[in-house]
Formats: C-alpha cells, sequence, structure tokens
C-alpha cells in the first residue's frame, strides 16, 4: 500500500467525505464523543489493533466519552498522508 503526502486539492477532497474533521495545527483532527466511557475504550481498542497492524498510529486523548484525535505522519516530516486518510474513514466507519 502506497504512502504519500496529500496535496492540498486531495486534503480538500478528501475532508469532504469525512464529516467532523478538520487541519488543526498541521494535523487531520477530530472529537468523537460516545455514550458511555466504555463504548469510547472498545473503538479505542479497534482502531489500536487496526492501527498497529497499519503500523500508522493516531494521537489521540480520551477523556469520559470523549476522544481527541490527531492524525499525521511522522515518517514523511509531519505531514498528512493518504494513511491519515485511510485511518480517519477506518475511524468514522468503527464510530457509525
Ligand atoms: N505512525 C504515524 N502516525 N506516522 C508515522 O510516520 C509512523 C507511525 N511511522 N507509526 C511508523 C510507526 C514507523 O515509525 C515504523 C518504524 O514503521
Amino acid at each position: 500500500m502506497t504512502r504519500y503526502k496529500v496535496n492540498a486539492e486531495e486534503l480538500t477532497a478528501a475532508l469532504a467525505e469525512l464529516p467532523g474533521w478538520e487541519v488543526k495545527d498541521g494535523k487531520l483532527h477530530k472529537t468523537y464523543k460516545f455514550g458511555s466511557f466504555a463504548q469510547a475504550i472498545g473503538w479505542m481498542v479497534s482502531i489500536a489493533i487496526h492501527a498497529d497492524k497499519m503500523d500508522h498510529h493516531p494521537e489521540w486523548a480520551n477523556v469520559y466519552n470523549r476522544i481527541r484525535v490527531d492524525l499525521v505522519t511522522h515518517d514523511l516530516g509531519n505531514a498528512i498522508s493518504s494513511w491519515d486518510i485511510e485511518l480517519a474513514k477506518k475511524m468514522d466507519a468503527l464510530a457509525a
């Protein structure tokens, strides 16, 4: 699977398909709110397994039922890459 830095056009197109996501401090950012702490942690565990298989790891923080997520690719000089977009899509799919 190829991993590449997305250009401005690709980023705009991706954001149009990623409700709630925005670029914040150069990273792909979203805050999720779940129905409970248990649901939030369950989602994190599912995503953690997927992220580790991808070898692409999120920056995230949990407070009760909220999870703040920042996605960026360290190996590409902290750029937003195709893998950040792919992981964001997976996060939305599993949160639905
Ligand atoms: N996660 C993220 N978000 N960006 C990376 O560049 C990255 C990663 N690189 N997880 C991986 C691990 C790399 O360090 C290992 C050696 O494959």
